[in-house]
């Protein structure tokens, strides 16, 4: 059985098209208007599959086909949402192979032992609030009703407040919860975002490890004064704080920490943000990863300490807030085995490989069995309008996702083996 490429292809310029930043990328924040057009599109596409749809309190969807099969599921999806100026591949190339795999077993008629479960999550990128993979830390438990009314946006509307603006029951959120036995496996097919398999020259990855990651805020408060008349040595000036802090955590996370750790600065607000101003206050977020936490536990601590350090030396008032973590995790033996077994079988050029990404998948791996399935990112570049995966390996990654679906959820003439 294969994917039925042209037949995605159709799915994904349609749903491409849907952002709010048309010839520059992706932007489709989930609870936007683009989300709800998106979400529209795919829930025409389950209804036509018959699938048992449910869209939880923080809009995730779940799309269930063989509801009838009193078995555990196998979970395939991934997620819709985008960030800012991103690329098409992200999130959506999962997505939208999930839906295709479900399309080829109904049209072929498969006899399947278990059912088969289409998941689309929210809000992973944390495009709206700055924490990644909400919806499935609340589809997991992991998050729950007073986080979704402590997380806010930039103009302090809270995730509850959001999400119940756009017509989810956000006051179900414990009642959603995934129960632990009622997945028996979840894949995850997702773009690499990197440029291991391009440079490696292969055209699938078998995860065996995701990242974890912390999201700091910091926040520093000087004294605004004229930028002309202040003489250096009687500023107190949070830009300038925020620049030795930012420089120091690079230089950390590149000579300190483990060669697998990263830092990042992308986002950064200025007030009253005027060339000749010296500001007020500078707020800002570092972004740390690594497969190992010892490498997270390196640059949280050096943050925490030139933070302390900067607000004393230039006299401004400083907070460092964990707003988002997750720990790293390393994924299913038993599925990543299913997963290289097929690769193998069908002649796919394939490598074992970890994430610096984080994912949904990695949500989920306190409940079930998990496993991802990599496509190569020409020139590594994601996040970006110059996100580019080919097609013949989205049909190839997709194909393999399948086969993998065929070897847990197909009944067997011999064994009409079920695992649980
Ligand atoms: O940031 C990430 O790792 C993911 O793309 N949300
Ligand atoms: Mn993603
Ligand atoms: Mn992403």
């Amino acid at each position: 059985m294969n994917i039925n490429l042209k037949r995605m292809l159709n799915d994904f310029s349609t749903i491409v098209s849907f952002t709010r930043t048309p010839n520059n990328g992706c932007t489709r924040f989930s609870y936007s208007y683009e989300d709800r057009q998106t979400r529209e599109y795919l829930i025409s596409q389950m209804k036509d599959l018959d699938l048992s749809i449910k869209v939880d309190a923080v809009g995730n969807i779940r799309a269930k086909y063989g509801m009838e099969i009193k078995k555990t599921s196998i979970m395939i999806g991934s997620h819709i949402d985008t960030v800012e100026n991103g690329g098409k591949y992200d999130g959506l190339s999962g997505v939208l192979v999930a839906l295709e795999i479900i399309r080829v077993l109904k049209e072929e008629q498969v006899a399947i032992s278990h059912p088969i479960e289409l998941i689309i999550f929210a809000e992973e990128e944390g495009s709206n609030f700055g924490v990644t993979m909400l919806g499935s830390k609340v589809l997991t438990g992991k998050y729950g009703t007073a986080d979704l009314k402590r997380i806010k946006n930039g103009e302090g509307v809270s995730a509850y407040d959001i999400a119940k603006s756009f017509g989810l029951s956000v006051d179900h959120v414990e009642k959603d919860v995934l129960e632990n036995e009622e997945v028996d496996a979840m894949i995850e097919l997702h773009i690499e975002q990197g440029a291991v398999l391009e440079t490696q020259n292969k055209s699938v990855g078998i995860v065996q490890a995701i990242a974890g990651m912390k999201t700091f805020k910091i926040n520093l408060e000087g004294d605004s004064n004229h930028a002309g008349t202040t003489p250096m040595d009687l500023r107190q000036d949070p830009m300038a704080g925020a620049a030795t802090i930012i420089s120091h955590i690079r230089q950390v996370a590149k000579t300190q920490a483990l060669p697998t750790t990263v830092a990042t600065v992308g986002k950064i607000i200025c007030q009253p943000n005027m060339p000749n101003v010296i500001p007020q206050r500078v707020e800002f977020f570092v972004d740390v990863r690594d497969v190992d936490s010892e490498g997270i536990d390196l640059i949280a601590n050096a943050l925490t300490e030139k933070v302390n350090a900067v607000t004393t030396e230039d006299n401004l008032q400083g907070k460092i807030e964990l707003i988002g973590e997750s720990n790293p995790v390393k994924l299913s033996s038993r599925i990543t085995h299913a997963i290289e077994e097929t690769a193998s079988e069908y002649g796919y050029n394939y490598m074992r490989m970890n994430s610096g990404a984080v994912h949904d998948a990695a949500m989920m791996t306190d409940l079930t069995d998990v496993g991802m399935i990599f496509i190569p990112s020409m020139e590594g570049k994601s996040h970006s309008p110059d996100e580019y995966t080919r097609q013949e390996d989205i049909k190839s990654g997709g194909d393999l996702l399948l086969q993998v679906i065929e070897k847990l959820a197909v009944k067997t003439k011999e064994t009409n083996q079920t695992s649980r």
